[in-house]
C-alpha cells in the first residue's frame, strides 16, 4: 500500500474511532491523604455530562459518558439521557459499586452470607434498569472482593459464589445488552483477589455467554505485565468487551492514558489496529478511567484523548505488508524498525488535519482555555457539594 493511501485510511478511521469518558474523571478525587476541591467542579451527574461534553465539543470523538452507580443517581434518567442528547453526547457503560456499602466489607458477589451476595446482585438489577432508562447497553462489573489472610474464607466457595451471582446478573439482561467484568491484581485486598486476572475474568465470562466480555483496565496489572499480549489473546477469543485506559507508574495510579508509558500505549493500540478492533462495530469501548488530582480536570480529559488518537494514529501507520515480509522472511531487526518507524512519526500534524476536517479547532486544548468555559463554571457552580468519588 502506498504510504499516501496509509495517511487517507488513518485519517478515516481516525474520524470513526470514539473514547468513552469516565463521570468521575470530573468529580473530586484524591489520595488516601488528600482530596484537592478544585473551582467549578459539578454538584451533580447533570454537571458532569456537561463538562464531559466539553471534551466532545473539541475532540469530536468522545460522544458518550459512562456512569458510576450509586454516584451518579438521579431521580429521572431519563432527563439525565435527555440532557445529554442535548448536549451532543449519550450516556455510555454504567458502571456498578459494590465496594462503599458496609454490608460488602467482606465482599459482594463472593460473601458468605447469601443476603449479602443477594443485595449485590439486587445492586446490579438497579444498574440494569438505569441502562434502560438511559439507553445505554453495557454494565461495567469490577468486585473489591477479596481476603486479606490465608484462611479467611475458601477460595474455590469464593469463586463458585461469583460464578452463581454473576449468572444470575447476566440472565437480568435484556438481549441486546452486555456486560464486562473487569479485574484487577490487588487492592483494597492484599492476599487474594477474586478476580485477580485476565484468565479468572475470561473463565467467567465464558461460561455466562457471548454477550459477556473482559475489560482491561491498564493499571490493574503487577509491574512489568505486558498488556499487549493479554489484548492479542482476549482479541483471539472475540472476549476483549472494553478497556479502562489510565497509566501506572506503582499501583492504580490512574493517571492520564499515555503519560507515563506512551510506546505500551502504542504497543497496546498496534494489537488493537493489526485485528482491526478499532473499528467502531468491533465491540471493543476504548474507555477512560481516570482521576485527576492534582490537574485541571476537562484539559487532562480533552490531553488523554488525544494521547489514545496519537497512539491510534501511530498504530494505523505501521506499514503492515513492510512488517509482515519481515517477520515472515526472520528478519529482527528490520519487523522492529518497521514498527519503530511508525512509533517514532510525529502525528500531531495528521491528527490535528482531522480534527479541521472534521470541522474542529486543530489544537482542543487552545480551543477550550480560550473559550472561556472554566471560568464560567468556576463563577457559576457556587454552593452546592462538589462531586467527589463517593458522592
Ligand atoms: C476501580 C476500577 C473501576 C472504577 C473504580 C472507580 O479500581 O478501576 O473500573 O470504576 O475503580
Ligand atoms: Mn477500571
Amino acid at each position: 500500500m502506498a504510504a499516501s493511501t496509509r495517511v487517507a485510511e488513518a485519517k478515516a478511521a481516525l474520524k470513526e474511532q470514539t473514547i468513552e469518558l469516565p463521570s468521575w474523571a470530573f468529580g473530586n478525587s484524591g489520595t488516601r491523604f488528600k482530596v484537592f476541591g478544585q473551582a467549578g467542579v459539578p454538584r451533580d451527574p447533570f454537571e458532569k455530562v456537561a463538562d464531559a461534553a466539553q471534551v466532545h465539543q473539541y475532540t469530536g470523538v468522545a460522544p458518550r459518558v459512562s456512569l458510576h452507580i450509586p454516584w451518579d443517581l438521579v431521580d429521572d434518567f431519563e432527563a439525565l439521557a435527555r440532557h445529554a442528547e442535548g448536549l451532543g453526547v449519550r450516556i455510555g457503560m454504567i458502571n456498578s459499586n459494590v465496594f462503599q456499602d458496609d454490608d460488602f466489607m467482606l465482599g459482594s458477589l463472593a460473601h458468605p452470607d447469601p443476603r449479602v451476595r443477594a443485595k449485590a446482585v439486587d445492586h446490579h438489577k438497579q444498574c440494569i434498569d438505569v441502562m434502560r432508562a438511559t439507553g445505554s447497553k453495557d454494565l461495567k462489573v469490577w468486585l473489591s472482593d477479596g481476603l486479606n489472610y490465608p484462611g479467611q474464607d475458601s477460595i474455590r466457595a469464593r469463586q463458585d459464589r461469583i460464578a452463581e451471582s454473576l449468572s444470575e446478573i447476566y440472565g437480568a439482561l435484556d438481549d441486546d445488552q452486555h456486560m464486562v467484568l473487569e479485574y484487577k491484581f490487588f487492592e483494597p485486598a492484599f492476599y487474594i483477589t477474586d478476580v485477580p486476572d485476565w484468565g479468572t475474568s475470561l473463565l467467567h465470562v465464558m461460561a455466562l455467554g457471548d454477550r459477556a466480555k473482559v475489560v482491561l483496565d491498564t493499571g490493574h496489572h503487577a509491574p512489568g505485565t505486558n498488556i499487549e499480549f493479554i489484548v492479542a489473546q482476549l482479541l483471539r477469543q472475540g472476549r476483549l468487551g472494553a478497556f479502562d485506559f489510565n497509566s501506572r507508574f506503582y499501583a492504580d495510579d490512574d493517571l492520564m492514558v499515555g503519560a507515563a508509558d506512551p510506546f505500551q500505549l502504542f504497543r497496546i493500540m498496534h494489537e488493537i489496529v493489526s485485528a482491526g478492533a478499532h473499528a467502531p462495530d468491533s465491540g471493543v469501548n476504548f474507555m477512560l478511567d481516570q482521576c485527576h488530582n492534582i490537574e485541571p480536570k476537562i484539559p487532562a480529559q480533552i490531553r488523554s484523548v488525544m494521547n489514545v488518537q496519537e497512539a491510534t494514529a501511530k498504530a494505523l501507520l505501521v506499514d503492515v505488508e513492510a512488517l509482515t515480509a519481515a517477520q515472515l522472511s526472520g528478519d529482527v531487526l528490520g519487523a522492529h524498525a518497521v514498527l519503530m518507524d511508525a512509533y517514532d512519526t510525529d502525528v500531531r500534524p495528521l491528527v490535528a488535519e482531522v480534527r479541521e476536517e472534521m470541522g474542529l479547532e486543530p489544537n482542543p486544548t487552545a480551543a477550550f482555555a480560550a473559550s472561556g468555559y472554566a471560568e464560567k463554571i468556576a463563577a457559576e457552580r457556587v454552593g452546592g457539594a462538589q462531586a467527589g468519588w463517593g458522592a
